[in-house]
């Protein structure tokens, strides 16, 4: 079936920043949307967010350039074409833009258009998004359900709770996807009453998590402990922990500025190694700068059999950072974010990429997000590991997580 229109319009994201939602239609009745997230902390090899600079819109975030780079290039290539040949789909907007970051058409167009055409063409075959995305990129069929890691308490560039690290997350153990989401939950409530019981402000961050003012890193891990135990759950056997340091924020020149102390990358794996001793901490998410390449060397070396280390900044969702990783045997697992690289089609084969290195594979939300539930139906087709969706508040965030317990109840 032929693509017949493809529109955009700049809508906003759950910070109320300005982002690109495609419109797409196929014969006369099918029509398909998808929206662009849009990250914080990003890390300095992704493909480019094309921003107006305007700034009398939006303080210059507007995303006019790039809905008009949807209207009046990319769509003139598409027109006609079955939507259902992804790869060409986006192998023509690669060529179109000819840039190594995507810096003329902007990724967030070319991926707004990336996905709607995959939405329509699930519809077209009548299929499910995660069954239709198996069946075009061939991958494995069935579905496999994602542990979830649950972002509760908020720091770096995501709030202002004064913590280095921007996320801890719970990572629940039950069999089922919906007892994981629920025990979550759980756990978020218990720990909403230990925060105020203490005093504690309990507004949260950006995405969703709590963001009080706990005086350090460690404190959050403990109080997690508990909130886990007030639940009515064991820390470890029933809820994991796990975090990303986003480490590349607080970075400068060499040294890691932690909580008011200059660390060394040294005393920074010392003290993640330490924790990840004293608490069930089994994942660590951008532990180092995304270019510090000889400490999350070591750090690998040193933690790589017993936890899972999760490059985000460091790899970019990019098939060609993976495979520096693989080959200096750095991290062991991929954050996967779509609007890093910009197509689906290259987001699949960085996916592909890492399972046959035995990368483990999690599926990211960006601290920016919207309604769109698109990397639900992702993690579920590539059968991935993990599935980090934020917080269980926020509509944006927990509706990713409602949507793995949709397809799970069938
Ligand atoms: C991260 C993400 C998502 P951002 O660092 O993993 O949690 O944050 O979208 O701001 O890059
Ligand atoms: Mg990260």
């Amino acid at each position: 079936m032929k693509i017949t229109s493809v529109k955009a319009q700049e809508v906003l994201d759950s910070r109320g920043n300005p982002t690109v939602r495609v419109f797409m239609t196929v014969g006369n009745k099918i029509l398909s949307t998808a929206s662009v997230p849009s990250g914080a902390s990003t890390g300095s090899h992704e493909a480019l967010e094309l921003r107006d600079g305007d700034k009398k819109r939006f303080g210059g975030k507007g995303v006019l350039k790039a809905v008009r780079n949807v209207e009046k290039i990319i769509a003139q290539k598409l027109l006609g074409m079955d939507v259902r040949r992804q790869r060409a789909i986006d192998e023509i907007m690669l060529k179109l833009d000819g840039t190594k970051n995507k810096s003329k058409l902007g990724a967030n167009a070319i991926l707004g258009v990336s996905l709607a055409a995959a939405r329509a063409g699930a519809a077209v075959n009548q299929t499910e998004l995660w069954q239709y995305l198996q069946k075009t990129f061939r991958l494995k069929s069935g579905a496999k359900f994602p542990h979830p890691t649950m972002n509760v308490i908020n720091g770096g560039v995501h709030a202002d709770s004064g913590l280095s690290v921007q996320e801890f997350m719970l990572i629940p153990q039950q069999k089922k996807f919906a007892e994981r989401v629920r025990v979550g939950a759980e756990v978020f409530a218990a720990l909403k009453l230990l925060l105020k019981a203490e005093g504690y402000a309990v507004g949260v961050g950006d995405e969703g998590g709590f963001a009080p003012h706990l005086g350090g890193s460690e404190k959050a891990l403990q109080i997690l402990m508990t909130a886990i135990q007030r639940a009515g759950y064991k820390p470890g056997s029933d809820v994991k922990l796990g975090m990303d340091a986003a480490a590349s924020e607080f970075y400068d020149k060499g040294f890691y500025n932690f909580e008011g102390k200059k660390k060394t990358g040294d005393q920074m794996i010392d003290m993640i190694a330490g924790w990840t001793q004293k608490y069930p901490l089994v994942s660590v998410e951008d532990p180092l700068h995304e270019d510090d390449w000889e400490h999350w060397k070591k750090f690998t070396a040193k933690l790589g059999h017993a936890i899972t280390i999760v490059g985000d900044d460091l790899f970019v969702t990019n098939v060609e950072r993976l495979k520096m990783g693989i080959e200096k045997k750095v991290g062991n697992a991929i954050l996967i974010k779509l609007n890093q690289i910009g197509t689906l089609s290259e987001t699949i084969d960085t996916i592909q990429l890492a399972q046959k290195h035995k990368y483990k594979v999690s599926i990211s939300h960006r601290s920016g997000e919207t309604a769109d539930t698109f990397i639900a139906d992702l993690a579920i087709a590539v059968g991935a590991d993990f599935l980090k969706s934020g917080s269980l508040s926020r509509s944006e965030r927990v509706e990713k997580y409602n949507r793995v317990m949709e397809v799970e109840r069938g």
